[in-house]
C-alpha cells in the first residue's frame, strides 16, 4: 500500500488557504476576486461546522429532528444545522445566484436584499449523516457551477442541470481526527489542514495524486442481494487475483462517501456504489449525481483518476433533475476503466 504522502516541507505548510487561493487566482479562468471570496465564505462556512461536529457529543444537537427530508430520509439535527449555516452564509457572499442543498427540494434562491454573482454553489452540507451519533467521520461536499443564462434574467434549473465537467470547482471538507478541506478549481488538487490553534486551514498536502497500486476496494457489500449478475462478478474480481492489482485486494467501508473517497484519493483503490435493485421496476445507484458524485468525479479526474457510473464517465452526464442518483465507481483510473470494462461486457 502507498503512504499517505508526506505533508509538504514547514514553510509551505505555513501558506492558508485564503493565500493559496490568492496565490492561484491569477492562474484560474475563474480569476477573479468574486470566485475567491465565494471560496473564502464556504471556508468559513465549513469552520462553523466543524466547530459544532467537533462538540456534537456535548451539545444538543445529536439524535434526529424527527422530519424527512426530500429523500425522504430521517433529518439529523447536525444536517439541519450544517445546512442553515451555509444558507446564511452564502447567501450574503455576494457570488451567487442561486444555491442547491441536497436537503432542499428545488433550488435556493437568493433573497433580494443581497448581491448576486454569476456563480451557483451545490452542496451536501453533512454527508454520511448516519455516522453521526456514533463519533464516526462525516463531511461537507460543494461543487461549483458557473450560470449559463444570461445575468438579467431569472435562475433557472438549466442552469444548475449543467453536465459535471462544467464544474469550475469542487471540494469537500472532511471532519475526521482532524478537520481538512480538499478542493480543485481545475488545476490540481490541493489538501489543507485545520490548525484549530489559529482557526485557520494550512497547506499539508499540495498536488494530490491517486496512487495507481491501490489495492484496496470500498462497497457496501451487503447489497449484493440486490445487484445484477454483471456487478456481483466486477466485484468479486477485487476478491480474486483477476484484477489490475493481480492479487486480492483489501476491503475497507466507512458508509461516509468523504471518508472512502478521502482515503481512495490517497491510498488508491476504487470506491463503488453500484447500481442496485432494491426495486427491482427501477434500479437505481444511491448516490446523488449534483452533489455528490459530480464533485467526487471532478477531484478524481484533476488527481489522475477516473469516475464512471459503470457506463459512461460521470462528467460526462447531463443531469435530468436536481436530486438525480447515479451508480458511482470513482478511484484509480485502472481499476475505474477495469470495472466499467466488466459491467459492458454485461
Ligand atoms: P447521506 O447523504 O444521506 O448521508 O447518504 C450518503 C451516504 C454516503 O456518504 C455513503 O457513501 C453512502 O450513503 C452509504 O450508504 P449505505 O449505508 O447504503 O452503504
Ligand atoms: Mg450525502
Amino acid at each position: 500500500m502507498s503512504p499517505v504522502p508526506a505533508a509538504t516541507d514547514s514553510s509551505s505548510r505555513q501558506i492558508t488557504v485564503t493565500e493559496h487561493l490568492l496565490l492561484h487566482q491569477k492562474k484560474s479562468p475563474e480569476a477573479s476576486g468574486v470566485f475567491t471570496q465565494l471560496l473564502y465564505d464556504l471556508i468559513l462556512a465549513a469552520k462553523l461546522i466543524a466547530r459544532s461536529v467537533n462538540k456534537a457529543g456535548l451539545l444538543d444537537v445529536l439524535g434526529g429532528t424527527g422530519e424527512t427530508n426530500v429523500q425522504g430520509e430521517h433529518v439529523q439535527k447536525l444536517d439541519e444545522f450544517a445546512n442553515r449555516i451555509l444558507i446564511h452564509r452564502m447567501e450574503r457572499s455576494g457570488a451567487l445566484c442561486a444555491m442547491a442543498s441536497e436537503e432542499n427540494a428545488d433550488l435556493i434562491s437568493i433573497p433580494r436584499q443581497f448581491a448576486k454573482g454569476d456563480y451557483i454553489l451545490i452542496f451536501d452540507p453533512l454527508d454520511g449523516s448516519s455516522n453521526i451519533d456514533v463519533n464516526i467521520n462525516v463531511g461537507t461536499i460543494f461543487s461549483i457551477l458557473r450560470r449559463i443564462s444570461p445575468r438579467e434574467e431569472e435562475v433557472t434549473l438549466g442552469d444548475v442541470l449543467q453536465p459535471g465537467y462544467q464544474q469550475v470547482g469542487a471540494g469537500y471538507v472532511l471532519y475526521g481526527p482532524s478537520t481538512m478541506l480538499v478542493y480543485t478549481t481545475g488545476h490540481g488538487v490541493h489538501g489543507f489542514t485545520l490548525d484549530p490553534s489559529v482557526g485557520e486551514f494550512l497547506l499539508s498536502h499540495a498536488k494530490i495524486t491517486i496512487p495507481a497500486n491501490g489495492n484496496i476496494y470500498s462497497v457496501n457489500e451487503g447489497n449484493l442481494f440486490y445487484w445484477n449478475e454483471a456487478t456481483a462478478r466486477a466485484i468479486a474480481s477485487f476478491k480474486s487475483r483477476e484484477n489490475p492489482g493481480k492479487k486480492p485486494y483489501s476491503l475497507r467501508y466507512v458508509g461516509s462517501l468523504v471518508a472512502d473517497f478521502h482515503r481512495t484519493l490517497f491510498y488508491g483503490g476504487i470506491f463503488m456504489y453500484p447500481l442496485d435493485y432494491k426495486n427491482r421496476e427501477k434500479p437505481r445507484g444511491k448516490l446523488r449525481l449534483l452533489c455528490e458524485a459530480s464533485p467526487m468525479a471532478f477531484l478524481a479526474e484533476q488527481a489522475g483518476g477516473a469516475a464512471s457510473d459503470g457506463e459512461q464517465r460521470i462528467l460526462d452526464i447531463v443531469p435530468q433533475e436536481l436530486h438525480q442518483r447515479v451508480p458511482l465507481y470513482v478511484g484509480a483510473k485502472e481499476d475505474v476503466d477495469f470495472v466499467t470494462a466488466l459491467l459492458r461486457e454485461g
